[in-house]
């Protein structure tokens, strides 16, 4: 058990002891990162959500406040759920979070910190007017969650929200519900729904937020659509504990947004990472002009080691979120470069050759913590076999890294042991994409 408990990250975010699940509410105030957390403060398994709370000058090297908002009213007594912040003015802050009642009712309810001289911003106060949104008709009860951050609208200077749905009636569907309002109490839902993909069930953690097309700078997230602007609406699908995205159009004025790419699993196709991540949340970082993302590693194991050990999940190390406008057709993701700062030795292996079927040891002392900066170099003879060989690859469906096609995989082996019984594979596969044209796979096999 002593060695269980020791076996914490040093990289990774997480809480001093027990459970924690979504990230929360993340922002930028006053020279200090605050991340929020699902978080049961009583053990290491689900249950009793509370706001887990801490901040950071860096992104990288965190301090533990106490506890930010607990179950303490009857339209959060059953968990203090996932939500979002909003600045409506540059020192104007509100949470919007769902409470999960007495009942087990999914409501919306509104927080505003106690004390904005506060840099810590460490007493929340819930609004008297809660719960501020209830599921509207049709909606299953236990079917509304998720508040995303308000984004404002110009042209009627009123805040948008999003919510995370699901329609039964109509084939099972993941939908995102728009409300509109101007002062946070009272709301307006917008007809029709923001986007809609049948067969695909809940959509918790709707993030919804602008992308540049022209620069390597986050966006605000109430920056107008527009030239050089476009739209990211990534979902958390409930049914297979993924995150999901898609790059469109939005327009404000007809309050509709649009995939770019309507044909692909129609229009929510692309995934954010591969590995285990759920409950991705974004925010615009005005310190740094860049738009970061957070995501769950629900790292677990059984409910009763996880007991044992007293902890159970981390969150992502913090990535950098911009545009590909080289292939204009995905995001880009990169570990914030503050994480560089962990760096404490380095050791650099060149030139290695990776012919077919080869391993190659990498001779280091300790493999407990790694931070891993790797490049790769294509033959180009070998891209143009690849284009002849290898159509579609998929990262979940195409035999993980036990496969072997013309340029794929390769990659590294990680937390292997030492016969190699066990590993985890981290690789690339490069083969030809639907489009035609060469795709990049980076995927991920944990099945050893
Ligand atoms: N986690 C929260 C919900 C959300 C889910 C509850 C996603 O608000 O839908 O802990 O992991």
């Amino acid at each position: 058990d002593s060695m269980l408990k020791w076996q914490r990250t040093s990289f990774h975010f997480q809480p001093q002891k027990n459970w924690m699940n979504d990230p929360d509410a993340p922002l930028y105030y006053k020279g200090w990162y605050h991340l929020f957390y699902q978080y049961n403060p009583d053990s290491a398994v689900w249950g009793n959500i509370t706001w887990g709370h801490a901040v950071s000058r860096d992104l990288i090297h965190w301090l533990y406040l106490p506890v930010a908002m607990v179950p303490d009213h009857w339209y959060d007594a059953n968990g203090v759920w996932t939500g979002s912040a909003t600045f409506v003015s540059t020192d104007k802050l509100l949470v919007l979070y769902t409470g999960s009642t007495t009942n087990s009712v999914q409501v919306q309810n509104l927080a505003f910190p106690a004390d904005l001289s506060d840099p810590l911003l460490i007493d929340w106060v819930k609004s008297e007017s809660n719960p501020v949104l209830v599921p509207p008709p049709g909606i299953g009860l236990k079917d509304f969650r998720d508040p995303t951050t308000a984004w404002l609208v110009q042209s009627d200077m009123s805040w948008r929200v999003a919510i995370g749905s699901k329609n039964d009636s109509d084939d099972h569907a993941g939908i995102v519900l728009v409300y509109r309002t101007k002062d946070f109490l009272s709301y307006e839902l917008l007809p029709g729904v923001m986007h809609q993909v049948n067969g695909t069930g809940m959509w918790e953690c709707v993030d919804f937020f602008p992308v540049s097309t022209t620069a390597d700078v986050g966006l605000d997230t109430s920056t107008p659509a527009g030239d050089g602007v476009k739209h990211v609406v990534k979902v958390s699908l409930d049914d297979d504990k993924h995150d999901y995205y898609a790059i469109g159009t939005y327009d404000a004025v007809k309050d509709t947004w649009r995939p770019d790419d309507e044909e692909m699993d129609v229009g929510i196709g692309l995934r954010v990472d591969y590995g285990k991540y759920y409950a991705s949340k974004s925010f615009y970082d005005e310190k740094k002009q860049r738009r970061v993302l957070w995501g769950w590693v629900g790292e677990t194991d059984s409910e009763l080691t996880d007991l044992r050990k007293g902890w159970a999940s981390v969150q992502t190390i913090p990535r950098m979120v911009l545009f590909d406008y080289k292939t204009g057709s995905n995001l880009l993701q990169w570990p914030v470069e503050e994480v560089e700062s962990l760096r404490l030795t380095s050791k650099n292996f060149h030139a290695i050759k990776l012919p077919p079927g080869s391993l190659v040891p990498l001779n280091l002392t300790s493999a407990t913590q790694l931070d891993i900066l790797a490049e790769f170099d294509v033959e180009d003879s070998s891209l143009v076999e690849a284009m002849e060989a290898d159509v579609g690859y998929n990262c979940s469906t195409s035999g993980g890294a036990a496969g072997r096609g013309v340029l794929g995989p390769f990659g590294l082996i990680v937390l292997a042991d030492e016969n190699l019984s066990e590993l985890t594979s981290v690789y690339f596969y490069i083969a030809k994409g639907v489009d035609g044209g060469l795709s990049t796979f980076f995927c991920q096999d944990g099945l050893r």
